[in-house]
C-alpha cells in the first residue's frame, strides 16, 4: 500500500492526467469541430436554402394535399349482365351474391365497395344498375350518376366501362360514354371487355394463357373498340366467372386489369391534386414558389439596376435583355422547367409583350446627364422584377397542370411593375 503522500501525488497526478485528457478532448473537439467549422460551407448552405424550395415544406403541403384527397372511385358502368358485379367482386373479393344469374339484370341501386377494407379504403368501387335496363329510364340512371359526379368531392375517379365481347347492341352504351366523356373529360376511362370464353372455338374448353392469342377474340375486341373510339384511355380483355363454371383462373386478366387501374389511377390522383391544388393548397405551394423566386428576382433587379446605371445609352440593352433572359432561365428551373435560352428568351419576349417598347423609351431619358441613368437603373430593375413576376406566374401555371393565362400574367407584371418602382425609386 502506497504512502499518503504517494496517492495525493498519484491523485494529483490522477487529477493532473485526467485535467490533461479534458483539455485534449476539448482541444480535438474544438479543432475537429473548427475543422468542420467550414464558414462557406454554412453560407453555401444558407443561399441553397434560400434561393430552393424547402423540400421539408413541399413534402408537408402535398401530405396534407393528399390526406385532404378522398379516396379513388373507381366507377363501372354497362349494360346488365355485362359483368361490372363481377369485377368488383375480382377486384375486392366480395360475396358472389352480387353476380347476376347472367340473364336477367341483377343489381338494383347503386352500391360502393371499398378495397381493401371499409376501414382503409384506398379505393371504392362503384357498382351500378345496367343502363339500357328496361324497368328504369336510363336517363334516370344518368341523372343519378351525374349526380354523383357533380358533387365537388375532388374525388379521383375512374369509368370502367365494361362491355361483353360478343354484345354489338352498344349504341345506347355508346352514347352514354360520349356525354360522359364529354362532361369530364379529366376522368380516365378503362374499357372491359368481358365475357371471352363465349367466342372460344368449340376445341377450347379453358382460358388459354393471358392475354389469349384467338383471332375470334382479337376481331371482336379490335370491333368494340372501334365502336367505342375516342371514348377510352385504356381496353383490357377479362373473363370472371364463377367457381362453378370450371374456368381456370377464375379471374382471367386480372393482373392486367390491376395493372391498367395502376396506371389509370395516378393520373386520375394528380389531376384530383390537381384540382385540389386549385384550392388554397395551391395558394400555399405557388406560395412556397413564388417566394423563393422573388429571391432571385430580387438578385437579378439589383443587377439589372447597376447595368442599367451605366451612363452609355442603349450600351447596357443586350446585357440587360441576356441577364433578363437568364432570370427566367433561372425561374423555370425553380418550376421544373428546363429551358434553353432560347426557350427562356421566347418566354421572356412573350410574356413581357408591350413592356419591351418601353424599354426603349426609357433608355432615352440617359441622355439626360446624371438624372437619366438613375431613373434608368430603377426602371430596370422594377422592369426585371416584373418579368420576374410575371415568370413566376407562367411557370406557376404550368405546373399546375394549366394554360398559363395572358391577362393574368400582364395584371401581376403591371401590379409588381408598379410596386417595384416605388421600392426600387429610393435607391
Ligand atoms: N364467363 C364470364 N361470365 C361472366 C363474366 N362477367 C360476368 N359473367 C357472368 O355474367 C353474369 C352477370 O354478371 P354480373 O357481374 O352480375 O353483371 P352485371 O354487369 O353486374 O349485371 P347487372 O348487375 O345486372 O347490371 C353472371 O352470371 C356472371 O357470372 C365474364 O367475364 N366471363
Ligand atoms: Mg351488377
Amino acid at each position: 500500500m502506497s504512502e499518503p503522500r504517494d496517492l495525493e501525488q498519484s491523485q494529483s497526478s490522477n487529477d493532473d492526467r485526467s485535467s490533461k485528457r479534458f483539455v485534449s478532448d476539448l482541444w480535438n473537439t474544438a479543432t475537429s469541430r473548427f475543422k468542420d467549422f467550414n464558414p462557406l460551407a454554412n453560407i453555401r448552405q444558407t443561399v441553397f436554402n434560400w434561393f430552393s424550395v424547402s423540400e421539408e415544406r413541399l413534402a408537408e403541403i402535398l401530405t396534407t394535399v393528399r390526406q385532404e384527397l378522398p379516396t379513388t372511385e373507381a366507377l363501372l358502368l354497362g349494360k346488365p349482365q355485362a359483368g361490372k358485379s363481377s369485377i368488383v367482386r375480382g377486384l375486392t373479393g366480395v360475396s358472389a351474391e352480387i353476380i347476376g344469374q347472367g340473364f336477367r339484370p341483377h343489381t338494383q341501386n347503386t352500391e360502393r365497395y371499398a378495397y381493401p377494407s371499409d376501414d382503409l379504403p384506398l379505393l371504392i368501387f362503384t357498382d351500378t344498375v345496367g343502363l339500357g335496363d328496361t324497368r328504369r329510364a336510363t336517363d334516370e340512371l344518368i341523372a343519378e350518376l351525374i349526380g354523383d359526379l357533380q358533387e365537388k368531392t375532388h374525388r379521383a375517379r375512374v369509368f370502367v366501362l365494361t362491355v361483353k365481347i360478343n354484345d354489338f347492341a352498344t349504341d345506347s352504351l355508346r352514347q352514354i360514354a360520349e356525354q360522359l366523356r364529354q362532361k369530364y373529360p379529366e376522368i380516365p376511362c378503362l374499357l372491359a371487355v368481358t365475357c371471352l370464353h363465349e367466342l372460344y372455338p368449340p376445341n377450347i374448353d379453358d382460358h388459354p394463357e393471358y392475354p389469349p392469342n384467338l383471332k375470334e377474340i382479337d376481331r371482336a375486341f379490335n370491333a368494340i373498340q372501334q365502336n367505342f373510339s375516342g371514348l377510352f384511355d385504356r381496353a383490357v380483355l377479362l373473363d370472371f366467372t364463377l367457381e362453378e363454371d370450371g374456368y381456370t383462373p377464375i379471374f382471367y386478366g386480372l393482373e392486367a386489369l390491376r395493372d391498367h387501374l395502376a396506371e389509370l389511377l395516378p393520373e386520375a390522383e394528380s389531376r384530383a391534386i390537381y384540382e385540389l391544388l386549385e384550392d388554397d393548397a395551391g395558394e400555399q405551394l405557388g406560395n412556397l414558389y413564388r417566394d423563393v423566386g422573388r429571391r432571385y428576382i430580387l438578385a437579378f433587379s439589383v443587377i439589372a439596376a447597376t447595368l442599367a446605371a451605366v451612363p452609355l445609352p442603349f450600351a447596357t440593352m443586350p446585357v440587360l435583355t441576356a441577364l433578363q433572359v437568364s432570370m427566367v432561365g433561372v425561374l423555370g428551373q425553380l418550376y421544373g422547367q428546363v429551358l434553353s435560352p432560347a426557350q427562356a428568351g421566347g418566354i421572356a419576349s412573350a410574356i413581357a409583350g408591350g413592356f419591351f417598347a418601353q424599354t426603349i423609351g426609357r433608355e432615352l431619358i440617359k441622355i439626360i446627364p446624371g438624372l437619366g441613368s438613375a431613373i434608368a437603373a430603377s426602371w430596370a430593375a422594377a422592369y426585371t422584377w416584373a418579368l420576374g413576376e410575371g415568370a413566376c406566374v407562367y411557370f406557376g401555371d404550368l405546373m399546375g397542370g394549366k394554360k398559363p393565362n395572358p391577362e393574368k400574367i400582364k395584371a401581376a407584371m403591371k401590379e409588381a411593375f408598379e410596386s417595384a418602382k416605388k421600392r426600387f425609386k429610393g435607391h
